[in-house]
Order: structure tokens, then C-alpha cells, then sequence
């Protein structure tokens, strides 16, 4: 086989809690800010279709396994709801929850499936953010309580936890660029966001850590190779620093327990360094990962400015860089973002040159697609498209494992047609298409496609 990959390479998908679950409001569950936003403004993003309609995997989760088993699932990567979990943020634990949680991991075990578990997938719990969400180090605290009593209630069935899905995206969109609650556009509060919830992080993984129950914690972060439009130093420069804001300032404390020091320097540069207290250091040092997830969609392509930003204006990334249309760069003509196979290959080559090779997988890769229609005369989506996507993305996976990346699995965004944070069900990436309004599934051609790789562990 031409594509041949390592033994018990984990073949699997990705999904979410709250893209998935349904029953938003019911079984003891509680409001996110997911909930919050599309009560107040369900039109903005929406067209009126609300967290509320999904898969209701919460619901169909027996008949989904089913259909993760056979596409030839051996891993699956979902969340826990913390807001389902404990509704009121901290304290009681909601038993219907622990209930539902259960089933669902026995029955994937039972499947031959083992369960990959994130513990915040961009969810908070609106009784949180009512409390300030990430810029409180109260709300540290609590969701280390949560993290502890997942580890406590499932830790006997799940052995592979994530902290966190992408921390950078509820920082962009909720307090840099206006996408997501709570629609705030300041850098300094942004910054303590970030640095907030690499505290939290870190003590989840300490305390995970000390429990010794023979699993692994990681975190998922998305990165995003940021290409400099040439090899000027200015657009170097450029490039670099918005890898260092993007990318550098949770990679870094995730994988060497401490951030870059230019990072640092900048920010303090122009006074927006976080507030610190003098026990972070050794947290943070603590929150060194065994596991690494990465989400690759896109790459960046920046260039330095081309007029000075005036000082005046409140600090932004953009400040310091913009980004720019490449000539001749490959567009998913379905979504709007690049596809850039080699980028995959680049993170692994960076992570293996730059951090010590840690230990890692692809924990999303997919494509989205507006108003996925091509349907054959049995009503099975043809998408091809898909095909070539992925198995392109696996080709450069498998040039990089081939060199020594230590990658031990590809996990596909997503399983099943999924809601979506600011398009509803306007982009779709399952492998199973979703009839939303009879809750049909069917398989598309791109999921038998996968089943047969995951089951040959290649392709040629
Ligand atoms: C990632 C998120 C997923 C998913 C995916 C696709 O950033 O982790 O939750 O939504 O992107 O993005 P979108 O649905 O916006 O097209």
C-alpha cells in the first residue's frame, strides 16, 4: 500500500457537546452562552436555527455509535457539558447527566471505540460568564472543580481528557473580533482571557497528573502556520508575531510550561501584559501536556502593513501585521478558506524540530460545504470533493509520520452534520449527511470511503 500507516494509528472523528447534544434546556441542563446569544439575537448569525437543533446525539447517541462502528471508528473524540454536568457552574452534580455520560462511554468501549474527552469545548455555562467567565480567576477555580469531578466520576472509563478545544477562538471571537458572546473588542481583556484559561488548564492537567490512574491529558489547539508573504524581514516579522499571538502563546505553555519570552516582550512593550500573581510560574510549569491535539483548517498568509496604524487607536494584533490574498492559492470554493495540504506537514515538522517531537494527532481536519446537495438517486451525498480533501491532508500526514513525527492518529471534523457556532447548519462536514427536520442519517460517499481506509489503515 502506497499509503501504509503506524499500527494502532487512531482512526477516528471529532465532535462536540454542544454542537451535537441537543436538549439544550432539559434533563437538568443549563443555559451556555451558546443558548444566551441565540435568545437575544437569533438572526444575526443563525437564520433562526438555535443550539437547540442538532443530531440530539443526547437522544440518538446508541444509533450514532453504531454508525461510528461502522465507519471503523476506533477512537472518538466528543465533550462533556459542563453547564450539563453541574448546572449551577460549581457544586451539585446533575445525576441525569452522569447517567447519560456513562452510557455513552460504555457504549463506545463496548464498540471497540475508545473515547477521547474535552472537557470545554468554547461552552461556558451562562451562570459562569454571568461571574465574569474567563476574565475571573473565580471561574478558574470552578472549572478546576469541574475538571477534577469529571476526573473523579469517569476517570475509570476515560483515560484520553483534552482541557480544552481551540482557547484561542472564544478569545478572538468574544473579545477581539465581535463573533461570539460576549461581544467584546478589547486586547487587554482578550489577553487576560488567554492567560486565564492557560491557568485553568494547567490546573487540570496538575491535577490530573496527580492522580496517577494510568491515562493522558492534552489540550486541542488549532494552529495556524502563518506563511510571510516573502522573505523580506519585515513581513518575516510580521509573520512571526502573529504566530506568537495566535499560535506560540498556548503552544508554548502547553508544550515547555512557560511562554515564548518575545511574547512577553512585546506586550510588555505596550503595556498589556495580563495581571500575574507569583504562584502562575509554577502552575503554568505544571500544565506541560503528555498529549497534544492539533485542528488544522488553514494557514495565515500575512504581510507587514502597508501604512502605519495610528497610535491612538486601541491596540490590536493588526497592528502589527496584515493579512493578505496569495496569487494562485487553492480556495475550498464551498467555504471560503484556503486548503493547504502541506500545512499539516509543516506544524509536524515544526513541532518535531522546535519542541522535542512531542507526542500528537490530528484531532480536526475537514471541509466544509455550503448547501451540500449532490445527491445521488438514493439520496447519498457524492462528495468526492471530501475524498480529495482528506485524502490529500493524509497524504502530507503520512510524509511527516514517514520522517519521524511522532502522530498517532487523524481525527476527521465531523462525523455527522453538526450546528455550528455563527452559521447554524449553513457549512456542513460529516461524514454522515443530517436530515434535520426527520433526523435521517445517511452515510455519504466520502464515509464509506474512510471506512474502507480505516479498515485497510491506508490507501493508495
Ligand atoms: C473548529 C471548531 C469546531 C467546528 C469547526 C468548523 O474551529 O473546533 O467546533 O465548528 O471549527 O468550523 P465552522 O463550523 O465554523 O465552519
Amino acid at each position: 500500500m502506497k499509503y501504509a500507516f503506524p499500527d494502532n494509528f487512531w482512526w477516528g472523528s471529532a465532535s462536540s457537546a454542544p454542537q451535537t447534544e441537543g436538549e439544550t434546556l432539559a434533563f437538568g441542563k443549563s443555559a451556555t452562552i451558546w443558548d444566551r446569544w441565540f435568545a437575544e439575537q437569533p438572526t444575526r448569525f443563525h437564520h433562526g436555527v438555535g443550539p437547540q437543533h442538532t443530531s440530539t446525539f443526547y437522544q440518538h447517541w446508541k444509533q450514532d455509535i453504531a454508525l461510528l462502528k461502522e465507519l471503523n471508528h476506533n477512537t472518538f473524540r466528543t465533550s462533556i457539558s459542563w453547564a450539563r454536568l453541574i448546572p449551577q457552574g460549581r457544586g451539585e452534580v446533575n445525576q441525569e447527566a452522569v447517567k447519560f455520560y456513562n452510557q455513552v462511554f460504555d457504549e463506545l468501549h463496548a464498540q471497540g471505540i475508545t473515547p477521547f474527552i474535552n472537557l470545554f469545548h468554547f461552552d461556558m455555562p451562562m451562570v459562569m460568564q454571568e461571574r465574569g467567565g474567563w476574565e475571573s480567576r473565580d471561574v478558574v477555580t470552578a472549572y478546576a472543580e469541574y475538571a477534577q469531578t469529571c476526573f473523579e466520576l469517569f476517570g475509570d472509563r476515560v483515560k484520553h481528557w483534552f482541557t480544552f478545544n481551540e482557547p484561542v477562538v472564544p478569545v478572538e471571537g468574544g473579545y477581539l473580533y465581535d463573533f461570539h458572546y460576549p461581544n467584546v473588542v478589547d486586547f487587554r481583556r482578550a489577553a487576560t482571557v488567554a492567560y486565564h484559561t492557560m491557568l485553568a488548564h494547567s490546573l487540570a492537567v496538575k491535577a490530573y497528573h496527580e492522580r496517577h490512574d494510568g491515562g493522558e491529558i492534552g489540550i486541542i489547539l488549532n494552529l495556524t502556520p502563518s506563511y510571510p508573504r516573502s522573505q523580506n524581514p519585515a513581513d518575516v516579522k510580521a509573520a512571526n508575531i502573529a504566530d506568537l499571538l495566535f499560535n506560540r502563546s498556548f503552544l508554548d505553555p502547553a508544550l515547555r510550561g512557560e511562554y515564548p519570552k518575545e511574547l512577553v516582550a512585546l506586550l510588555r512593550e505596550y503595556d498589556q501584559l495580563p495581571a500575574c500573581q507569583p504562584e502562575d510560574k509554577a502552575l503554568l510549569a505544571s500544565g506541560v501536556v503528555d498529549l497534544l491535539g492539533i485542528n488544522y483548517y488553514q494557514p495565515r498568509r500575512i504581510k507587514c502593513r502597508d501604512s502605519q496604524v495610528n497610535p491612538d487607536s486601541p491596540f490590536m494584533p493588526e497592528w502589527f501585521f496584515e493579512a493578505y490574498d496569495m496569487p494562485g492559492r487553492k480556495m475550498n470554493p464551498y467555504r471560503g478558506w484556503e486548503i493547504y495540504e502541506q500545512g499539516i506537514y509543516d506544524i509536524l515538522t515544526n513541532l518535531r524540530e522546535n519542541y522535542n517531537n512531542p507526542r500528537c494527532y490530528i484531532s480536526e481536519n475537514g471541509m466544509g460545504v455550503e448547501n451540500e446537495r449532490r445527491f445521488d438517486e438514493n439520496g447519498q451525498i457524492q462528495d468526492e470533493y471530501r475524498i480529495d480533501f482528506v485524502s490529500d491532508h493524509l497524504k502530507w500526514l503520512h510524509k511527516g509520520i514517514s520522517e519521524g513525527s511522532n502522530c498517532l492518529g487523524y481525527h476527521m471534523w465531523t462525523f455527522i452534520d453538526n450546528w455550528s457556532w455563527c452559521n447554524a447548519y449553513k457549512n456542513r462536514y460529516g461524514f454522515v449527511s443530517l436530515d434535520l427536520a426527520t433526523q435521517k442519517r445517511t452515510i455519504k460517499k466520502s464515509g464509506e470511503w474512510f471506512r474502507e481506509t480505516a479498515a485497510k489503515n491506508g490507501f493508495d
